[in-house]
């Protein structure tokens, strides 16, 4: 059985999301969405507990930067508990539709493990041969490398040599623009430092619903407060962390459509990026209360 007192591998992550789909067929299902550079499925966790017609949905996807495993982490227990702790969150599926794609980055979260814990990138192979990778959150095509971003392979946000250079960012545009009718909410795992982002990370202009993004992000950073956890800083990319162009978050907003998109910096300890293990377990449990505000408000609103 899983645990939250460690990190797993990428292999045992699917491993998990495949004993679930055996386990539980009424309530998930597996999609791959394509392989990663290296060749690694990438796979989709749906969970419906079923209906009629189309239901709202969440997507929510980690670990596209390959150092912050506590977002992969925090997609697991997401899903253990939508899953596996259904009779008791079956609020949250009761009418609404979850996608979780809990390693958006394979390849460079198995490389974090062997061979550099600090990995940020991808793996793919830039016009610098020694400089590998491109900043996957610095790739959508959406003011793809207006600001906050690298032409330089060897630059931690390397944006890449093209808008979509990238495999694991086509596979997500694809199936998010696949399902875009369906999905209200967009959230992506990243840490640290205790951030809830909305757009825009490539201006400093607000959206117009950015009042609507605020308070909802206030409820659930609340929550988060109410489970023993820190209050969330609370804004728009670019005014309360820095102005950078190419997020994930600013691509589904800006033209999958999807109105309610958020970049989610969990943990703000001391620790960084090397979360120790021992602290999951609370991380985890305190933010999933933040993540059942999102579904109250997705169910009760669309
Ligand atoms: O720089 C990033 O990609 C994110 N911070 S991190 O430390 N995890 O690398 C913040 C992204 C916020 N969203 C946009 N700038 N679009
Ligand atoms: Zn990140």
């Amino acid at each position: 059985a899983i645990s939250f007192d460690q990190y797993y591998r990428y292999d045992e992550i699917n491993s998990y999301l495949e004993e679930l789909a055996a386990k539980y067929p009424n309530l998930v299902t597996l999609e791959s969405i394509g392989k990663s550079y290296e060749g690694r499925d990438m796979v989709v966790i749906k969970i419906s507990s079923g209906g009629s017609g189309t239901r709202p949905a969440i997507l929510i996807d980690g670990g596209i930067h390959a150092r912050e495993w506590i977002a992969p982490a925090t997609a697991l227990y997401v899903i253990n508990q939508l899953v596996e702790n259904n009779a008791a969150n079956s609020a949250l599926t009761d009418a609404v539709d979850w996608y979780i794609l809990p390693v958006l980055n394979p390849d460079g979260y198995e490389y974090s493990h062997t061979e550099d814990r600090m990995w940020r990138k991808t793996v793919s192979v830039t016009p610098i041969s020694r400089c590998p990778g491109v900043d996957g959150n610095r790739n959508s095509g959406f003011h793809w490398n207006e600001v906050g971003a690298s032409d330089y392979p060897c630059y931690e946000d390397y944006a890449g040599e093209v808008a979509f250079s990238e495999i694991e960012a086509r596979n997500l545009r694809d199936f998010a623009l696949a399902n875009k009718e369906q999905i209200k909410l967009y959230l992506t795992f990243h840490s640290y430092g205790g951030y809830l982002l909305y757009p825009w990370g490539y201006t400093s202009e607000l959206p117009p619903d950015w009042h609507t993004l605020q308070e909802l992000a206030a409820d659930a950073s609340l929550a988060h407060l109410n489970a023993g956890g820190d209050p969330f800083t609370i804004g728009s990319s670019t005014n309360v962390l820095y102005a950078a162009a190419g997020g994930s978050d600013d691509y589904m907003k800006g033209v999958a459509g999807i109105e309610l998109s958020y970049t989610a910096e969990l943990t703000n300890t001391y620790y960084g990026f090397q979360l120790p293990a021992e602290l999951i377990n609370e991380t985890v449990t305190r933010f999933f209360e933040s993540v059942r505000v999102f579904g109250s408000y997705v169910k009760e609103n669309f």
